[in-house]
């Protein structure tokens, strides 16, 4: 397969580079410094997701609800979006439809009709991602979501995302129910499903007083996760070590906080992102 054809969009202080592939935005940077990471080994030909970026969970997260559904995340990562053929204020946006995935594997287990669109705006120097859906159908379903966002530290091992003291937390590497005590640090593999968005909104810092702020909209949820070494050695698409250099902090619906979507109806799921450039930024 022929690498995927990107699209580079350079606004004021902010570079981002984009694919159709999955509507995914794979890098942002501003001041030429990475915020949203892209894996060294990310697979660029549409043969995969692409590892890094903001990969899109929809209409089911991980392996569902039930834990049996595939593939991992969904069906709008791997599929070929269309480009909005208008744009409000974004400077990227696309559209997909049900009806665009009823080849693919896991298509039986689509929910309902369902039109997507994902649209990126730049605010002055904040970045803005939406995830609309809208229900064509006489009848309501249930959708997990996720915007799967993958930021970049520079120390992981002073890595710490703030907002979520407090807020319970499914631990899914050891598959306990949790209080989060104080900020979110990183030694090991981490996986934690909070029943909380941080509001008014979560604070990554990246080690090196780097800062990144995330206020979400429409989400019940908010995953943090980190491979750790061994789980970061064992994936292709990331490789010994590269667990270092991000964290991925998403906000989701899943499980019983999933989104219902009405019929004639549409939810959003978005997340704006603000850099707040710390002494060594
Ligand atoms: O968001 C956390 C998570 O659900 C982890 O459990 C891990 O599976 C990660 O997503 C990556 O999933 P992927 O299907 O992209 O390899």
């Amino acid at each position: 397969m022929s690498q995927l054809q990107p699209h580079t969009v350079s606004v004021g202080r902010s570079e981002l580079v984009a694919y159709d592939h999955g509507a995914t935005v794979a890098t942002w940077h501003l001041d030429g410094r990475e915020v949203i990471w892209l894996s060294p080994r990310a697979v660029l030909d549409g043969s995969a997701a692409i590892r890094g970026g903001v990969p899109l969970c929809f209409p089911w997260f991980a392996a569902g609800a039930g834990g049996d559904l595939s593939p991992s995340h969904g069906l709008l990562r791997t599929a070929t979006w269309t480009p909005a053929a208008t744009r409000d204020e974004e400077v990227l946006a696309w559209t997909l439809s049900s009806a665009d995935l009823q080849d693919r594997p896991g298509a039986e287990h689509l929910p309902g009709p369902f039109e997507v669109r994902h649209g990126v705006s730049l605010h002055g120097d904040d970045l803005g991602l939406l995830l609309e859906v809208h229900n064509p159908g006489t009848s309501a379903y249930t959708v997990e979501a996720a915007l799967h966002t993958y930021l970049a530290v520079a120390d992981l091992g002073r890595a710490e995302v703030h907002g979520l003291d407090g807020v319970p937390y499914l631990d899914k590497v050891t598959g306990e129910r949790e209080l989060q005590d104080g900020a979110v640090r990183f030694d090991g593999e981490t996986d934690n499903v909070y029943d909380g968005t941080g509001a008014p909104g979560l604070l990554l810092l990246d080690g090196t007083g780097g800062r990144v702020e995330l206020v979400t909209e429409g989400a019940t949820q908010t995953v943090v996760w980190n491979p750790g070494a061994e789980g970061s050695a064992r994936m292709a698409d990331l490789g010994p070590d590269v667990h270092r250099q991000f964290v991925c902090v998403e906000a989701a619906a899943t499980g019983d906080r999933a989104l219902e979507v009405p019929a004639q109806g549409t939810v959003r799921l978005g997340c704006r992102l603000a850099v707040h450039a710390g002494s060594t930024a």
